[in-house]
């Protein structure tokens, strides 16, 4: 509906200034490495690939070591506001040529950029949040300092938000209203505050035991307005349980199943509103079995994405 044909930009951004574990930078490589194009491919739809993201990555000390590593309770603010500076122009490009972009991170903080991008081109899109956490903190209210837990608040334009160098180009673009959450189970006392001063639709692993996957995600699809309003898939793996995705920087348990995860990119594909799709926090370098550990998390990374581009639906 709202593309006007298969054709789809993979994004690789080897990102991981917005946390502190390394190897999460690692990530899109393997995925791509895994073939996640060709198998896009062989789907039906028309894929490039856009690298440019990686030099610029490769610089990421040295735009830090100028701007300071920890400022104002922010974790090197200098390197995740100027490469989500740069994402964001480079996603805005794709949106423009009509094609689908899928960002593979990377550490989440890259939805300042994946949100921009997409508000800015579609400003109707809702926003489909799934993630064990709500990254709705502020620089204010964040405990650990870590700006892959921040995005949504940077969004919204909350209180604290207003901070440099991200008030220089980060406009609050989204509405409390046009974002829904599913898989929560790991909220800091600030995010809950927030989430429940501002309504914010959001689904709990106990809701998706209640009622199940295919009603909660009824619910939020048609509470987001679709399939009339396009749709933004942010994918963060540690949604899914840690004994489906264990390679990831902040695994949780009591998670999506396998199933419940693909059924959420299945759905959202039949809609037709699909218009981003970010896949965030795989990080190949953890799991308690390394290799092993990666090796499924990578599958299941790609997976999801062909899931959202429509396979196995007839
Ligand atoms: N809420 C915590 C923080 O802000 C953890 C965020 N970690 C994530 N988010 N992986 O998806 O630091
Ligand atoms: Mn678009
Ligand atoms: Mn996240
Ligand atoms: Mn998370």
């Amino acid at each position: 509906r709202f593309l006007p044909s298969q054709a789809t930009t993979l994004v690789p951004v080897p990102f991981d200034r917005g946390q502190r574990r390394k190897g999460v930078a690692l990530g899109p490589q393997r995925l791509l490495d895994e073939g996640l194009a060709e198998q896009i491919k062989e789907l039906g739809w028309d894929v490039d690939v856009k690298e440019e993201m990686k030099t610029m990555c490769d610089g990421v000390e040295d735009i830090d070591a100028k701007g300071g590593g920890d400022v104002d309770g922010m974790r090197n603010p200098s390197s995740v506001s100027s490469i989500n500076e740069h994402l964001s122009t480079l996603l805005q490009q794709v949106h423009s040529s009509s094609r689908l972009p899928v960002t593979i991170g990377g550490d989440h903080s890259l939805a300042v950029a994946t949100l921009t991008a997409t508000l800015t081109h579609h400003p109707e899109a809702g926003i489909l949040w799934i993630d064990a956490h709500a990254d709705i903190n502020s620089p204010s209210t964040t405990p650990s300092g870590n700006l892959h837990g921040c995005p949504v608040a940077f969004l919204l334009g909350l209180e604290g938000t207003n901070v440099p160098p991200f008030n220089g180009w980060v406009k609050p673009l989204l509405k409390p209203e046009r974002i829904a959450y599913i898989g929560l189970r790991d909220l800091d006392s600030g995010e809950r505050k927030v989430l429940k001063q501002l309504g914010i639709k959001c689904y709990t692993m106990h809701h998706v035991d209640r009622y199940g996957i295919g009603h909660v995600l009824e619910e939020a699809l048609s509470y987001l307005g679709a399939p009339e309003k396009p749709i933004h898939l942010s994918f963060d793996v540690d949604a899914l349980d840690p004994s489906v995705a264990p390679s990831t920087g902040t695994p949780v348990r009591g998670g999506l199943t396998f199933r419940e995860g693909h059924y959420i990119c299945e759905r959202v594909w039949e809609t037709g509103s699909l218009v981003a799709m970010d896949l965030v926090e795989v990080n190949p370098d953890l799991g308690a079995k390394r290799e092993e550990d990666a090796k499924a998390t990578v599958a299941v990374g790609c997976s999801l994405i062909r899931s959202a581009l429509g396979e196995v639906l007839l």
